[in-house]
């Protein structure tokens, strides 16, 4: 389960969109998925307090995180301030970032047609890029058998969806015109890709991970906690992998 000692929260700078009264509760871990949501509240410039959940160590099946994230996966935030002024938790990354984002009114325009391509572009990456990249790290990094098969299926289909994504940013900056979620959700991935597909054949996306990693707030997002990663023991591979229902 998460540190019962939550850190304070880090001061923000100025954003027009209303604060909370309670600082976001925060349930992370510094990875890809944690960190679209520490640099969506970077960027929101809210007060957080951040609960490390070891998936290494196997807090993520602690049943009182569980009742927040039933699918032991982190990230997960509970706002003391949701709907009516009761708190709601949300689990899944996508879910938190829209939630985040229509709470604040940032990042994820109103209108429909914006909102459409930012919704593509953050499915895109919640059902493809994210798992096909994490795919691609098990069997290249973690899979006790080297299955040819499965590391060449799993590097091209990164190497697609990359294509797919150079194309899209060859005729705008952000994958969804204006800096939003999406591309909050995918910058950490895109760095992750690169460690199997060599991101030089993807220019436009080079330059995209550059601009949007040059943002401040980014910055910040992605080296909360840092310094908690750890390269996985075989005692921590047990509670990663082989997971069946309980
Ligand atoms: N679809 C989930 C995926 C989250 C996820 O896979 N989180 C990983 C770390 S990146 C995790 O918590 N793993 C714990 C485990 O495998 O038990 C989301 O987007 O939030």
């Amino acid at each position: 389960m998460a540190s019962k000692k939550a850190r304070k929260p880090r001061r923000k700078a100025a954003t027009k969109a209303k604060k909370p009264a309670k600082p976001i509760q925060l349930y992370y871990w510094p990875t890809p998925n944690g960190h679209k949501i520490s640099i969506m509240l970077e960027e929101l410039g809210i007060p957080y307090e951040v609960h490390p959940v070891d998936i290494g160590k196997g807090e993520q099946f602690a049943p009182a995180f569980l009742k927040i994230s039933p699918n032991n996966r982190m990230p997960a935030i509970v706002d003391p301030d949701g709907p009516g002024g009761r708190p709601i938790s949300v689990f899944e990354s996508g879910a938190i970032l829209q939630y985040l984002g229509r709470k604040f009114g940032k990042f994820y325009p109103q209108a429909e047609r914006a909102r459409v391509q930012v919704e593509e572009w953050l499915f895109w990456q919640v059902g493809g890029l994210g798992p096909m990249t994490g795919q691609a790290n098990h069997f290249n990094n973690y899979a006790p058998e080297k299955i040819p098969y499965a590391k060449k299926r799993y590097n091209d289909e990164v190497h697609r969806l990359l294509g797919v994504m150079n194309t899209r940013l060859s005729t705008r900056k952000y994958l969804a015109g204006s800096y939003s979620i999406a591309d909050m959700a995918c910058w950490s991935w895109v760095l992750s890709a690169g460690k199997h597909v060599p991101l030089v054949e993807f220019p436009n996306v080079l330059a995209w991970r550059d601009r949007v990693g040059a943002r401040p707030a980014v910055r910040r997002g992605k080296a909360l906690a840092a310094e908690m990663r750890r390269p996985i023991t075989d005692e921590e591979r047990k509670h990663l992998f082989g997971q069946r229902a309980r």
